[in-house]
């Protein structure tokens, strides 16, 4: 497999599911912005993984479910028709839509305008107290391990700093990312995309 990625960027989640999963892959590092790029992808986006068969797929949601099935049973991800598949499925979902395409375009792009900024850091905000309310309690977002969702949720929320937020509001939120940062494979994927 080919892991098309730009380093900090959504496609972490994936780079770090490969590894978690003991899987074999190649990293392209790409500009999303390329010209080239759009033979890849003419969305314009990482993450592209593509198969051993050359195909190649889009949607972070979706490509971190497909990793989680190559992992040991269950390792990664439930396996499918238990109760606690449905529950990865809904926070990948969650994050995909509550926290990725909330951060991302709005607030990495200079002319989004400043009132529209403030209203996505307020409903960031209040997404980030949802998460240190459940982190108080729980060590993992979807279920009581490690699970391709974490690996989404953090690449996400690591931008925090990224964007001018901060975790200082939100202990439980904060040790819930250094708890992921920590992790051995966490670590491998930071390190071989240059980040700290
Ligand atoms: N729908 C895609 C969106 C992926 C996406 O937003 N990728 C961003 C990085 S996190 C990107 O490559 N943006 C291109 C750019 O900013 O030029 C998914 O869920 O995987």
């Amino acid at each position: 497999m080919k892991l098309y990625f730009t380093p900090g960027y959504c496609s972490l989640a994936v780079h770090i599911a490969l590894r978690e999963a003991g899987a074999r892959f190649e990293l392209v590092k790409v500009d999303p912005t390329a010209a080239s790029f759009r033979d890849v992808n003419p969305r314009g986006y990482v993450p592209v993984l593509e198969l051993d068969d050359g195909s190649r797929h889009t949607e972070a949601a979706a490509l971190l479910q497909h990793v989680g099935d190559l992992a040991p049973a269950g390792a990664l991800i439930p396996p499918a028709g238990t109760r606690e598949r449905f529950l990865v499925n809904q926070s990948l979902t969650f994050v995909s839509s509550e926290l990725h395409k909330v951060f991302s375009p709005w607030l990495f792009h200079k002319e989004t305008a400043d009132s529209t900024a403030k209203a996505v850091r307020e409903k960031l905000q209040a997404r980030f107290a949802e998460l240190d309310a459940h982190f108080a309690k729980h060590e993992w977002l979807a279920t009581n391990r490690f699970t391709v969702a974490d690996a989404y949720a953090f690449a996400i929320l690591n931008w925090i700093p990224w964007v001018g937020l901060s975790t200082a509001k939100y202990p439980s939120l904060a040790a819930y990312i250094d708890r992921v940062r920590a992790r051995p494979f966490v670590r491998a994927a930071l390190d071989a995309e240059g980040l700290k």
